[in-house]
């Protein structure tokens, strides 16, 4: 790993959609500044500086007013540069934090005053060494008590070894990109159908409907994704939460432009009700509830 790389639009398009007022782009990322917070020794790719000046006026840029920012496998268990966004949000930024499992009670705590109001357990090999299954429990149970949800980001090859993690989890869930379903199948494809019952199975599992860009291997107008993906918005409304993922980790060679990405809002979620519930209010329900 010699070249640091850029993975996101140098200039984005403004969109054709505008999101409702209050819009939450409820899964990016930052990178660094590496000058002020590296990047983890074990880090799997290494990105040119992605910070919040940049996310935030991308946030503006694209219609929305708040973010939440997903720590990126590249800063490992350090949580600083995800702070450091948070902290220069103006409250307009939560995030959703990676701990090592032997995070101390008072270190969880600092976490939750700097914004954080979820953890992340990735089991992508690509990204990470490993996922302790019965470590990620414990983080599950202690975190459980601050309000916390769990995000949990896998591949649909390994959806059918999730179930009995994903009931053992104590909190709500969110389900980063739907386990990363083949789009296309369609909607009542193999994946799409394995992930529903994930969703029958407990009320309280949420889902990110994000990434066309790395989902449908058509490209864009990615409209596998949206024939594949529509009905679980529809079918699921009040569970689904939407975000840019920007700056696209590891997407280089295929960057979207953040703006297409907000113009397809509609072709998921046709609706006013629909746009509001997964735009405004169901991000504002996990992460601003006092709002
Ligand atoms: C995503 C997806 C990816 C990367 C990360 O933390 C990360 O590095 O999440 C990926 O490469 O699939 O959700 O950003």
């Amino acid at each position: 790993m010699t070249d640091r790389i850029v993975s996101w639009h140098g200039n984005p398009s403004v969109p054709r959609f505008t999101p409702p007022p209050g819009a939450v782009d409820a899964h990016c990322h930052v990178f660094g500044p590496m000058a002020e917070f590296p990047f983890s020794p074990k880090a799997k790719y290494l990105p040119e500086d992605a910070g919040p000046d940049m996310l935030f006026a991308l946030r503006d840029r694209l219609g929305f007013s708040r973010n939440v920012i997903v720590q990126a496998s590249c800063h490992g268990t350090d949580n600083s540069a995800t702070l450091n966004a948070i902290a220069k949000s103006d409250g307009k930024a939560r995030g959703v934090a990676v701990v090592d499992p032997a995070i101390s009670d008072s270190e969880l705590e600092k976490l939750h005053h700097g914004g954080m109001r979820g953890v992340r357990f990735n089991f992508l090999r690509r990204l990470v060494d490993d996922a302790p299954k019965d470590k990620f429990l414990e983080v599950a149970r202690r975190v459980h008590p601050l309000g916390w949800h769990v995000v949990v980001y896998f591949e649909a090859d390994i959806l059918e070894e999730m179930r009995a993690f994903l009931d053992a989890i104590p909190t709500l869930i969110v389900i980063d990109h739907m386990g990363r379903p083949d789009v296309s199948q369609g909607p009542s494809g193999r994946d799409m159908l394995a992930f529903r019952s994930l969703l029958d199975n407990r009320e309280d599992i949420w889902t990110k409907v994000t990434c066309p860009d790395r989902l449908d291997p058509q490209g864009y107008p990615w409209d596998d994704f949206a024939c594949a993906v529509a009905p679980l918005v529809e079918d699921y409304p009040d569970r689904v939460l939407w975000g840019t993922d920007w700056p696209h980790p590891n997407m280089e060679k295929a960057v979207p432009d953040d703006g297409a990405l907000v113009n397809m809002i509609p072709s998921i979620a046709p609706t006013a009700e629909l746009q509001r519930k997964l735009l405004v209010d169901n991000p504002l329900a996990l992460y601003w509830p006092d709002d």
